[in-house]
């Protein structure tokens, strides 16, 4: 059997090295997705809880809708956690930052670590709290490779690789594509993954941020069909003017990951994502 989610060597050596440093932190910064907050949970969270203090960050709080962002800090706030939920790009984090120094002992700077599954905004995030473009920042999963320590505005900071669980299942593997944070290429193809998404925005009653943006109604006839009239709509034609299924689909799950279609949220705490509720 194939990979379901793509978990190449820098991963695990990443996971390695970010356990060895661990021991010297005060608190752990987790980040994870907006759109989904439980599906893009780290492989590590629950063992980071039990070395040190975890603090949730929700990025891209501009492409969730933010009523269903609001549902989620309460979740969390009554399950007795730590959430604060940011646009990564534009908000300053003084909540934040104040939330951390709780935890910063009185005889040196405070030592923050950042986790996450691939391309969540690990490094945008660092670049904030340092205060600096510290970290290289990208818009394809994998841009950090390894453990790495950061300096500014008083605290030191490690930036990590975006880490999966390497045995994961293979309709949650696909969701994570849908956020641009597993590889659709590496664990199937762009196909199988926008074909997967659009059965399942149409499930959910979601479709509708896709018609808005593009004028494309899903079709009755099921998500093939679909496809087919997202790639007439996105000029993805062969010779003979048949779809390039390849090309659309690649085109439509990038749009989607980006947030260029309009805010859309997929999860909410009381129905939460799993391999068993997936298409
Ligand atoms: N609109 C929006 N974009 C964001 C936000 N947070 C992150 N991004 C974008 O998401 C992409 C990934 O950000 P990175 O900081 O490189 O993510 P990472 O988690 O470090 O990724 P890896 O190192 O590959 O695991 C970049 O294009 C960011 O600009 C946010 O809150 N809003
Ligand atoms: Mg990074």
């Amino acid at each position: 059997m194939g990979r379901t989610v793509w978990f190449p060597g820098h991963m695990a050596r990443g996971q390695k090295r970010l356990f060895e440093v661990v021991a010297n932190l005060d608190a752990v910064v987790e980040v994870r997705d907006a759109r989904a907050p439980a599906l893009t949970a780290s492989p590590l969270s629950e063992r980071l809880a039990r070395m040190k203090p975890v603090v949730l960050v929700l990025s891209r709080r501009d492409l969730a809708e933010e009523a269903k962002t609001v549902r989620w800090l309460e979740h969390f706030r009554k399950s007795g956690r730590t959430a604060l939920a940011f646009n990564l790009r534009q908000d300053r984090f003084d909540a934040l930052k104040a939330e951390l120094q709780r935890y910063k002992p009185s005889h040196r700077d405070l030592r923050v670590g950042v986790v996450g599954i691939p391309n969540v905004g690990k490094s945008l995030f660092l670049n904030g709290l340092v205060g600096r473009n510290a970290s290289r920042v990208g818009a394809l999963p994998g841009i950090t490779r390894g453990v790495e320590w950061f300096r500014g505005q008083g605290v030191l900071v490690v930036d990590s690789p975006g880490i999966l669980q390497a045995r994961t299942g293979l309709k949650t593997g696909r969701a994570l594509s849908w956020l641009g944070c597993n590889r659709a290429d590496v664990i199937g193809s762009f196909e199988s993954c926008a074909l997967a998404l659009i059965a399942f925005l149409g499930g959910q009653g979601l479709w509708t941020v896709v018609e808005k943006a593009w004028g494309v109604p899903l079709d009755p006839a099921g998500p093939e069909a679909t496809l087919d009239a997202l790639g007439r709509r996105l000029g993805c034609l062969v010779s003979g003017g048949s779809v390039d299924a390849g090309a659309a689909a690649r085109k439509f799950l990038e749009s989607f990951a980006s947030g260029r279609l309009g805010r859309v949220t997929l999860e909410l705490p009381d129905a939460p994502l799993t391999e068993e509720n997936l298409p």
